[in-house]
């Protein structure tokens, strides 16, 4: 298999995190879906990344399919609930960490444009999403070690994805000291192997 990714995308640093929390080998092809000369329209016409291609060169995307069919290869070390509420419970976890991604990206791609009045209101409209699902984080994690259950699940990687993006893209956003529950938490989870060797470096 091969993941076409940049080291940057919180998308692909979960899948990468995934990859590794569940030792499944796998080829890096480094790519930039803003480069003009980038190939990932080639595998995905939506040219975003993270892509898997499978051993056929079938391409799949997004990050959260992917990391669906991933957690189905292998038996090592399962990252989701078979089935029912819990496997729901899990993948809303997924959804609302990538949400606070996509309002941080959105926050991320406007201070790169000229400042309008209505590029203002847009942030502060991203900004509300982003705070507001880390307060919801905070409150459902409570004092407890993982997201769900007693063990790391998809919820706790994506979770802790969005939040080591927000810090290393948006350091304003000072949700260490906030929430530092939360803060405790993701030094724990930041602390897995899986994590430190997926570091986005500038
Ligand atoms: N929902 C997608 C989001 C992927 C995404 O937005 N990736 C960014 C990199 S962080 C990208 O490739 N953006 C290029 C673009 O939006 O044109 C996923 O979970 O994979």
């Amino acid at each position: 298999m091969k993941l076409v990714a940049s080291r940057t995308s919180p998308y692909a640093r979960k899948v990468r995190v995934v990859l590794a929390e569940k030792r499944i080998e796998f080829d890096f092809v480094e790519e930039n879906a803003w480069n003009a000369d980038t190939t990932v329209p080639q595998f995905n016409p939506l040219n975003k990344v993270p892509v898997l291609l499978l051993d056929d060169d079938t391409p799949i995307f997004d990050s959260r399919v992917i990391v669906e069919f991933l957690d189905g290869v292998s038996p090592v070390s399962r990252l989701l609930p078979e089935s029912g509420r819990e496997r729901l419970i899990v993948k809303r976890w997924e959804a609302l960490a990538d949400g606070i991604v996509d309002a941080g990206v959105a926050i991320f791609l406007e201070r790169k444009r000229p400042k309008t009045a209505e590029g203002d209101t847009w942030m502060a409209r991203q900004r509300s999403k982003v705070d507001a699902g880390i307060a919801m984080a905070a409150r459902d994690l409570g004092g407890k070690d993982f997201c769900h259950g007693v063990n790391l699940t998809v919820a706790d990687i994506a979770l802790a994805c969005a939040l080591f993006w927000l810090e290393f893209r948006l350091p304003e956003i000072d949700w260490r000291a906030q929430h530092p529950g939360l803060a405790a938490w993701a030094d724990q989870i930041g602390g897995r192997p899986s994590f430190a060797d997926t570091k986005p470096a500038i």
